[in-house]
């Protein structure tokens, strides 16, 4: 056994409270090299004449990617204490796996050999809003959706759509076109709305606040918004804003009197400033995102900072009720911030969701006390790299998934942010080469793995565009330059989502079958299966569901009685959804 590569750490994504009294135990172990791993468990203060009484049982196998195999086990704890080590098997030798190191015996002489997860106190649990597993999100880039409201057009407007978008472009988009348009998002599907910045800014994107506490005018005023919301929530939509609060835009206020007053300035340490004058040539002499000298970097540390941002995350939500932040760069904004962040949103309005902007591993995020999900665009990568760009193999994307699924507590997947492509990425059908069939096959992915999947306005029809601000371009409304067939097949998928609880996030993920070119995965809910078989390969093929028990099968996508004993055959690019129920 290959000792060095065996882990286990007690509170984090190895071991973490599923939900009340129970515990998910993750270990990892060299990849093909254990054969059998069972957990040893028991309440420390479990103790006869004889030493400590534990039990044990197996654990399950569930992933494995290159390096790794990972096993997991679900404990229900009914004293709410527990002390655990591993025994671990190869084929040559069974050894003991504890906190303290390897033995050959199992110790029952004390129980601080062995690991400890000292008791399961719910409020420690990792919580997220219910309704998030459910939401079916929509991406809108408000200047770019659709334009209700020419009156207020910002100087320089273009013609909708007459042209590929530049860095600096204006199309008038606007909120009365977005409440001129929720019916059809109403019959695409979609119950929640992420919406990139709408407050008073500079730029066309608006990422460079100038006044957090008021609407773009280019948008429309609070009245508006206020209407937005309330028609939004009428129709079972959530609405999501953009909070900037790493960095301010170059004409907040706060920063111009900075620039004017320099170091007598009252606001010079709500920046990050490193001389006197300020300057932004030949690169600026204060902290920004990247080197945008147009946005200098909030001191989120400072206690009037963070009062001030911290209460215009209360006003959206107190006056007009919003249901969740997205929060950009979240990053590079200290943890302080964000645990005080959340204890005051969640204070007013408990299930707001907060979605951080991280593309990288991010549990030191995910814990419970300060976000409910990030942006998973390592899912997206992997997604795109596999199907769309055929850089990588099954084997390969099996494996980077399961790396992503097992990156946090599964509590944590459930309600991750999916997305195929934002105003910040390529279009997903430009990364497919404008193969429509590859893009479907994304969508398979994207509606039935574990968290909440998110559409950028414009792909359900079709719209191309490589990154930013290509990615930008005027929402197509003219129903004959849209691709409708796409638009049918989302709004088809979406439906399977809502109505088959599995697939909205209630079901337990495994891939069960992967071969040279075609994967199977499963979601699992009491007596009932649901299969999902991709075939993104260029040939046909017969496939067989490793089914052990099943009263009756239906395949989802062809609304039909489905024979589990016959091959089936999933054509070239395609898939199939088959729900299999047994008692
Ligand atoms: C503008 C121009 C660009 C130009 C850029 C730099 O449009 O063409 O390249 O300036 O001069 C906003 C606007 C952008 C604007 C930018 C700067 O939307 O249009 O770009 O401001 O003015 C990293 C960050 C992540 C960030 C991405 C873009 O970690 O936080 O880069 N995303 C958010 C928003 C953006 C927004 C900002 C931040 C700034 O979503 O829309 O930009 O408020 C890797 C890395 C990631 C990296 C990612 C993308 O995977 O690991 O860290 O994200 O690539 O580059």
């Amino acid at each position: 056994m290959l000792k060095e590569a065996v882990f286990h750490r007690p509170k984090n994504n190895y071991a973490y409270l599923y939900k009340e009294n129970t515990l998910h135990i993750r270990l990892q172990t060299k990849k093909d090299d254990v054969v059998k791993a069972t957990l040893i468990y028991a309440d420390p203060y479990n103790w006869d004449d004889s030493g400590w009484i534990y039990n044990k049982a197996d654990m399950r196998l569930i992933a494995s990617d290159q390096l790794f195999d990972y096993w997991q086990i679900e404990i229900y704890c009914k004293t709410r204490r527990i002390r655990y080590g591993f025994q671990l098997s190869d084929t040559k030798e069974t050894l003991i796996y504890t906190e303290k190191g390897f033995y050959k015996e199992i110790p029952n002489d004390d129980t601080a050999y062995y690991f400890c997860f000292p008791f399961l106190n719910p409020i420690d649990q990792f919580q997220a809003p219910e309704w998030v597993k459910e939401t079916v999100w929509y991406q809108i880039f408000p200047e770019r959706f659709a334009n209700g409201n020419e009156t207020i057009n910002p100087p320089g407007t273009l013609p909708w759509g007459s042209t590929t978008p530049t860095p600096t472009d204006f199309f008038g988009g606007d909120f009365q076109g977005i409440i001129n348009h929720l019916d059809y998002l109403v019959d695409l599907g979609i119950s929640g709305i992420y919406f990139t910045p709408i407050f008073k800014a500079f730029s066309n994107h608006k990422y460079d606040t100038i006044d957090y506490m008021e609407i773009d005018p280019q948008f429309g005023d609070k009245q508006t918004f206020r209407k937005l919301v309330k028609a939004c929530h009428q129709r079972g939509i959530r609405i999501m804003l953009d909070a900037v609060f790493n960095h301010s835009g170059y004409f907040f206020e706060p920063f111009q009197d900075v620039l004017k007053n320099q170091e007598k300035s009252i606001y010079k340490e709500w920046f990050h400033i490193e001389s006197f004058p300020l300057r932004t040539d030949p690169a600026p002499n204060y902290d920004t995102f990247a080197y945008v000298g147009s946005m200098p970097k909030l001191n989120t540390e400072h206690p009037e900072v963070k009062s001030y941002l911290l209460k215009v995350a209360s006003y959206w939500i107190e006056e007009f009720d919003i249901d969740g932040w997205r929060l950009d760069v979240a990053n590079e904004v200290d943890h302080q911030f964000w645990r005080d962040f959340r204890r005051q949103v969640k204070s007013i309005k408990p299930d707001v969701y907060i979605l951080g902007e991280i593309w990288h591993d991010s549990m030191p995020w995910l814990q419970g006390d300060q976000f409910d999900a990030v942006m998973n665009y390592p899912l997206t990568s992997a997604a795109l790299d596999f199907i769309a760009k055929e850089k990588i193999d099954v084997k390969e994307f099996v494996q980077q998934i399961s790396n992503v699924l097992l990156s946090y507590p599964q509590n944590v997947n459930e309600v991750a942010f999916n997305l195929l492509g934002s105003h910040d990425t390529p279009r997903v059908l430009t990364h497919c080469n404008n193969q429509v069939e590859k893009a479907k096959l994304l969508y398979i992915l994207l509606l039935t793995m574990p968290g909440s999947p998110c559409i950028y306005y414009g792909d359900e029809i079709g719209m191309t565009g490589e990154g930013d601000p290509g990615c930008r371009e005027c929402m197509v409304w003219d129903e004959n330059e849209q691709n409708v067939e796409l638009k049918s097949f989302l709004k088809k998928l979406i439906h399977v989502r809502k109505t088959e609880k599995a697939v909205a996030n209630q079901g337990e993920f495994s891939f069960v079958k992967t071969s040279d070119n075609y994967f199977i995965y499963k979601l699992f809910q009491q007596h009932m299966e649901i299969y999902i078989i991709i075939n993104p390969s260029n040939q046909a093929l017969e496939v067989s569901l490793p089914v052990t028990k099943w009263n009756s099968a239906f395949d989802l996508w062809e609304e039909d009685d489905f024979n589990i004993n016959t091959p089936i055959k999933c054509e070239e690019n395609s898939f199939k959804i088959i729900k299999v129920n047994y008692s």
